[in-house]
């Protein structure tokens, strides 16, 4: 570790893989909806630069993050999609409940992504206050967005890379 931050979403232009048959689902919460609507941009609009085709981004809404495991699980198995992202935003300051909701979002999401087998990505801004939430849904800090749309699509590729290898083919 350099300590050198590296933005995942940094999208070079090279990317090579094609993408145009990928097929990903989108669960956004609507608590936080200004922000969550700032990562859903962001994340689509990376998706598109990479290659995959709008067409094939499939976007639902969920009430709050907590609900965001069921509805990647639901995705994940009603759609068939090759990747699902969770966009939400979980505000320190303005809830009692930020360890509980962040914790069991950020277990709920792993969970499905194990269970599955379809990568569910963690695209949720877990802040201590609305100006840091604001900062990283694409204000000076990047957004978180881009970030899961990319890594969504560098997923779908692992796993087509591996498969592709697979003995058992
Ligand atoms: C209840 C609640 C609170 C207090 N804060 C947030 C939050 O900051 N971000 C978020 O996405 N959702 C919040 N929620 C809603 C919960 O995620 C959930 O929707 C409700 O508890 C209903 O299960």
């Amino acid at each position: 570790m350099t300590g050198k931050k590296k933005k995942l979403s940094e999208f070079n232009g090279n990317y090579s893989a094609d993408a145009s048959d990928m097929r990903v689902g989108v669960v956004m919460s609507e608590w936080n909806g200004d922000i969550t609507s700032a990562l859903l941009k962001g994340a689509v609009n990376t998706m598109k630069n990479m290659g995959v085709e709008e067409k094939n981004i499939h976007v639902y809404h969920v009430p709050g993050s907590f609900e965001l495991p069921v509805g990647a699980r639901l995705l994940a198995e009603n759609l068939k999609t090759d990747a699902v992202i969770c966009l939400g935003c979980v505000i320190k300051g303005e809830t009692k409940h930020f360890e509980f909701i962040s914790g069991a979002v950020a277990n709920g999401i792993t969970k499905v992504g194990l269970e599955t087998g379809i990568p569910v990505i963690f695209g949720v801004l877990t802040t201590g206050n609305y100006r840091q939430a604001k900062e990283r849904a694409g204000g000076k800090r990047g957004n978180k967005g881009d970030e899961a749309g990319a890594t969504a699509v560098k997923m779908i590729e692992l796993k087509r890379k591996l498969q592709e290898k697979s003995i058992d083919k």
